[in-house]
């Protein structure tokens, strides 16, 4: 199987960056087909860490990387993100690098719109990364945003400002907002349209014919699927799609091309912004992890909620995304700790149930069932193989493969690229 689709089984930074890197590495082209620069990847190769939010990670090992339609592009975070991997010594041009011609924009009044409404909502907020992600989306929706396309004609674009701005006027009137500034916006826009017009192209078709021509594709999923827009926990939730399925509309390959779906999930569970959390531990233990595992958002440094692993939301995950196998990541963070839980299914109501629920009512009320588990002595810290394991770490992997009913493919030991442990 050539292509392989790499998706977050969690509630996103499962470490989805390093086993990127490596697939990337052994990939000719990678992908990105939802979010946008809310994502965080963190590459450690050698002596250097770099940390993307937009570009797809082949960039850095010279891949050629294409930015889908199903991603929104924030221009002005492109640039800058870009100016900064160059100054780490990446080439970037369009010959390893390109953008969908229909991806729509994050414009600045997008951000802004993010903002307020996150100020406005208080203790009710989503926690969102602030970058408009959520309004971006909407308009794409609402058939009101500014693509990539739109930029090589800037002179004919004032029917599409009157509707985009007619809809945010009045939203930032209920917020005493100043309207947009047209001019403002449209210079704005004059101003970085030939940066992103030198990388914009039919990505599709491009897609199609790397295809045709038998190369391998790599899917890069950003966030997880518990923040899937559909299938995650409404309303504290991104406004992509974040499961497997999203590779085809997202990019303009058929659904076949997924290929072999890889979810990425963490040895326990972590969680940024707001929203239900069952095994969520606000106690010393949930501290320890957190400091162990440098649970800090990529983009935001945002420190990160953490609990013990959740087996029943990542069964859970794995059959909405059709999850093939998994990597196990940072097993390492559990060395040491005397005992160890795995949620198993919840109470809801005083009744056992065996999935999550989509009401997010429901959701905060269910109590988690745990199996508890003897920790071990000694190290997995920098494993390569099962031999190197101690073999209560393996009962624990094993243990974690039959509650979510879904084959480990992988188990990483280190942030570093080579720390893998691959099962064959
Ligand atoms: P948004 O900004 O509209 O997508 O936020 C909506 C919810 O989605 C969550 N979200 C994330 N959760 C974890 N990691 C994300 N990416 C960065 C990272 C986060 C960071 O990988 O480190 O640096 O803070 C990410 N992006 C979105 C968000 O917390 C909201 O719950
Ligand atoms: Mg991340």
């Amino acid at each position: 199987m050539a292509n392989v689709t790499v998706i977050g089984a969690q509630w996103g930074d499962e470490g989805k960056g390093k086993i990127v890197d490596w697939l990337a590495s052994r990939a000719d082209v990678v992908v990105r087909f939802q979010g946008g620069h809310n994502a965080g990847h963190t590459l450690v190769v050698g002596d250097k860490t770099y940390k993307l939010s937009l570009l797809p990670s082949g960039i850095v090992t010279g891949t050629l990387s294409l930015i889908g339609n199903g991603v929104v592009l924030d221009p002005w975070a492109l640039r800058e993100e870009i100016e900064r991997i160059e100054g780490q010594g990446v080439s970037i041009s369009p010959a390893n690098f390109g953008i969908a011609d229909n991806c729509p924009l994050i414009l600045p009044l997008h951000r802004e719109l993010d903002g307020m409404r996150e100020a406005a909502a208080g203790k009710g907020k989503i926690g969102t990364t602030g970058r408009g992600i959520g309004p971006a989306y909407e308009d794409k929706v609402g058939r009101r945003a500014i693509r990539v396309c739109d930029l090589a004609h800037l002179d004919e674009l004032e029917p599409q400002l009157d509707r985009l701005c007619a809809h945010h006027d009045a939203l930032r009137a209920g917020f005493g907002e100043e309207p947009v500034d047209r001019a403002a916006l449209l210079e704005e826009l004059r101003g970085i349209a030939p940066f992103v017009q030198q990388y914009a192209q039919p990505v599709w078709k491009r897609l199609n014919e790397r295809k045709k021509a038998g190369d391998r594709i790599l899917f890069e999923g950003a966030q997880g699927v518990l923040l899937d827009v559909d299938h995650g926990t409404y309303p504290f939730v991104t406004s992509s799609n974040t499961v497997s399925g999203t590779v085809a509309s997202g990019s303009g390959l058929g659904p076949g091309s997924a290929g072999f779906v890889l979810g990425i999930v963490k040895a326990y569970t972590t969680r940024v912004g707001s929203g239900p959390f069952p095994t969520e531990l606000e106690d010393e233990v949930g501290q320890k992890l957190g400091e162990r595992g440098h649970e800090f958002g990529t983009v935001t440094a945002r420190k990160r909620r953490c609990g013990w692993f959740d087996a029943t939301l990542v069964r859970q995950t794995c059959a909405i995304s059709g999850v093939t196998g998994i990597a196990l990541t940072k097993i390492d963070v559990l060395d040491g700790f005397e005992t160890i839980r795995i949620c198993t299914g919840y109470t809801l109501d005083g009744e056992p149930i065996d999935y999550l629920p989509a009401n997010a009512q429901e959701q905060a009320r269910c109590v988690p069932v745990y199996e508890e588990m003897d920790g071990w002595e000694g190290t997995t810290v920098g494993a390569r193989s099962w031999a190197e394991l101690p073999a209560q770490a393996i009962k624990y992997i094993r243990r974690i493969e039959e509650l979510i009913e879904c084959p480990v493919a992988s188990v990483s030991t280190s942030p570093e690229r080579e720390d893998t442990i691959l099962v064959r």
